[in-house]
């Protein structure tokens, strides 16, 4: 029997397919759409599949069972080879200073114009069911629905990659992947084939600092950069072609987890940042980022001390100052998961008049890699017929016909030139996209430019511009990571290449690791330069002075502090941030001036890492029963460990002190809550050396 009692859900919740022809819904009695079959059939029964009898076979006849499993055996569809796990938003750009001295795309050079856009943000290694926090680089990708067709900028969360060549990209990541003969490990790098790759390939050291660093462990998406790494070429019309690298950064400034933090997330809540993402869009707290590009002309970069041209090397911005041209704002969660974030696709190749490429050979095969990609993963050449990845401008050619072809073109011509259709489609000789008019001759082969020899150089450079904190947890990520191989004599390939970079960090992580003896440095293509720091590479100096998009956990119990929570509250409050009551059961909990407050999270469920900083409001006999739950030691020792700021009450000092936690200038009480305000904004890396050992 079919069952039409619920009430007719109001959007989002009501899921009507409204693909169709047109003509009259059929309504049920209670005013609900009819479920149909694919075909239009109203489905009388939804609940039993057509037998022969009660006792008997299911009949092959049943086409309404077919058709609904049929369906259901081919909902999923090739997850991406890399960035399978991402989060999806739409937003729009709006550029503030214009362009147009060195390009005619619009979308650069028409300030105050909205142009929409779709983002998706990714990790790279796992598969689509994997946790947010592992550690790994964070694709950044954009699709800019322009006036003009759309541009895509598929960027990452750092500015450099592992490898100079597209050739050796399957190579790369065979060997993160999980390892093919025992189907391990999911999201992560910390394996032999991973290290053993990297060990026999000296390019990729100076993204194995980035990796290393805690750029690969971001507190949220919403405080991640993004860059296009390869140098693209803007084209004006006098037809003069400008080098220009894209960058962006978040408002809410960079912030990371530390790597014991990251771990305890992804078991906590594995959806982190996808969870965070979704929870900010939908309170109207929209995540923005500044757009910026960094323009050099082809002579200023024949200066350069490398080769622009190499994806493993980034511009300082010491050299080549960014300027803000723009932002971006994601205020639009999808409605819908697999129709937008999963089967968005993008493409370097697609620019726009005005945009062209360079010559970076990593690019360059990039430019085929996207498009062959997008043919298998989704079935078909039409796939910019999705309405994710359509532009959002006219377009019109004489293509036609293919797999899931949703366009019904009329008339009997479907090429170009023709005289019989006077409205088709034709090439725009002025307006049309053009490429850059560059001279190029030279001898053919495969080549590897001597100007890409120079591996370490900038390596050094990132780890000297690194505070002392973070060169700490980037030694102690090489002796995590390294730590893991079987193959002792990939490690000590390793260590080897480090000694290029810096002798103290290859002592460090030598020593971590437990070997005697430092391994030979390889032979070097060229000698090592000691570059000027770039204090710009930091991440712990871009973290801003805010609590702006952070969140505060508070802990508590019946009989809890009403006038301290209220403090902490409004405190935390004024400063930006959200506060989570966090209690042992979930409910209500009947405060001291017995008002009941509504709690947000069990504690055995919401462990203070999903917190960026904590406050302890406790009676003191509720401080001696949570001082039994070993939920509550480590949700305080945890929220310590992981250097955040701390405040309590009485009966908070109490459970403090049953943790057995020392106070230091992060620990604060609650009458001094204004400093705690002010440490929540922060890390407290004083405290580290006395809660960890680092390499
Ligand atoms: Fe990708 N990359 N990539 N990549 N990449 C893909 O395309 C590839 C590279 C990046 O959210 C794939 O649609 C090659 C650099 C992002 O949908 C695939 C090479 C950068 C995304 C592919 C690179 C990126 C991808 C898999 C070396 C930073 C996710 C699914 C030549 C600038 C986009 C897909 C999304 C996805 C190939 C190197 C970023 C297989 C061959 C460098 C953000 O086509």
């Amino acid at each position: 029997m079919t069952q039409d009692t619920t009430a007719i859900p109001s959007a989002p919740e009501a899921a009507l397919l409204t693909i169709g022809n047109g003509g009259e819904w059929h309504q049920s009695a209670a005013g609900h759409p009819a479920l149909t079959t694919n075909q239009g059939v109203v489905i009388a029964d939804n609940q039993n599949s057509l037998r022969s009898h009660p006792q008997g076979p299911t009949l092959l006849e049943d086409f309404i069972l077919r058709e609904k499993i049929t369906h259901f055996d081919h909902e999923r569809i090739p997850e991406r080879i890399v960035h399978a796990r991402g989060t999806g938003a739409h937003g729009f750009f709006e550029l503030t200073h214009s362009l147009e001295n060195y390009t005619t795309a619009k979308v650069l050079t028409e300030v105050g114009v909205q142009t929409p856009l779709f983002a998706r943000i990714s990790t790279v290694a796992g598969g689509s069911g994997s946790a947010d926090t592992p550690r790994d680089v964070r694709g950044f990708a954009l699709k800019f629905y322009t006036k003009e067709g759309n541009w895509d900028l598929v960027g990452n969360n750092i500015p450099v990659f592992f490898i100079q060549d597209a050739i050796k990209f399957p190579d790369l990541i065979h060997a993160v992947k999980m390892e093919p003969d025992r189907g391990f490990p999911q999201a992560a790098s910390a394996h032999d084939t991973f290290w053993d790759f990297i060990s026999l390939t000296p390019e990729t050291m100076h993204m194995v600092m980035w990796i290393m660093s805690d750029r690969t462990l971001p507190r949220s998406l919403r405080m991640i950069e993004g860059f296009g790494i390869h140098s693209f070429r803007l084209l004006n019309a006098a037809g003069t072609a400008t080098f220009v690298k894209f960058h962006w950064r978040p408002k809410l400034g960079l912030q990371s987890t530390l790597w014991d933090e990251a771990v305890k997330i992804a078991g906590a809540d594995a959806d982190f940042h996808r969870r965070d993402m979704f929870e900010a869009i939908s309170a109207g707290d929209f995540p923005e980022w500044e757009f910026s590009v960094q323009l050099f002309t082809a002579a200023q970069a024949e200066a350069f001390p490398f080769d622009h041209l190499d994806a493993t090397k980034l511009i300082p911005e010491e050299l080549v100052p960014l300027q803000v041209i723009g932002r971006f704002v994601l205020n639009r969660w999808p409605d819908n998961f697999f129709a937008e974030t999963e089967q968005v696709a993008f493409c370097p190749s697609h620019v726009v008049p005005g945009i062209d490429f360079s010559n970076d050979p990593l690019l360059q095969g990039r430019l085929f890699s996207y498009l062959d990609t997008q043919l298998s993963r989704l079935g078909s050449a039409n796939f910019h017929q999705i309405p994710i990845n359509a532009p959002q401008c006219p377009f019109a050619n004489q293509q036609r016909d293919g797999h899931a072809q949703m366009a019904q073109p009329t008339g009997r011509v479907s090429y170009e030139p023709n005289s019989l259709a006077a409205d088709s489609p034709r090439e725009q000789t002025y307006k049309g996209f053009r490429s850059v008019a560059a001279d190029e001759a030279g001898s053919k082969g495969r080549i590897r430019a001597e100007s890409f020899a120079d591996h370490y150089s900038q390596a050094r450079q990132f780890y000297l511009s690194q505070s002392a904190y973070e060169q700490a947890h980037l030694a102690s990520a090489l002796v995590f990571e390294l730590s893991k191989l079987d193959h002792p004599h990939i490690r000590s390939a390793i260590v080897g290449h480090l000694r290029h970079i810096n002798e103290n960090l290859a002592i460090r992580v030598a020593s971590g690791l437990g070997m005697e003896a430092l391994p030979n440095a390889p032979v070097t293509a060229m000698p090592v330069q000691t570059l000027a720091a770039s204090p710009a590479l930091q991440l712990i100096g871009k973290m801003q002075d805010t609590l702006k998009g952070r969140t505060v956990g508070i802990l508590l119990a019946d009989g809890s502090d009403a006038a301290g929570i209220k403090a902490v509250k409004e405190g935390v409050a004024a400063a930006g941030a959200k506060v989570k009551i966090i209690a042992l059961t979930i409910g209500a909990v009947k405060l001291s001036d017995g008002v009941m407050l509504a709690v947000d999270g069990q504690l055995a469920g919401t462990p203070s890492v999903l917190f960026d900083a904590i406050a302890i409001i406790l009676s003191p006999a509720h401080a001696v029963r949570l001082g039994k739950e070993a939920a509550a030691i480590d949700f305080v020792r945890d929220a310590f460990g992981h250097l955040k700021a701390i405040v309590f009450d009485k009966g908070g000092a109490d459970l403090l002190k049953t943790a057995g936690i020392t106070a230091d200038a992060g620990v604060i009480a609650i009458e001094a809550l204004a400093l705690f305000i002010a440490a929540a904004k922060t890390r407290q890396w004083d405290r580290e050396v006395n809660v960890r050992t680092l390499a």
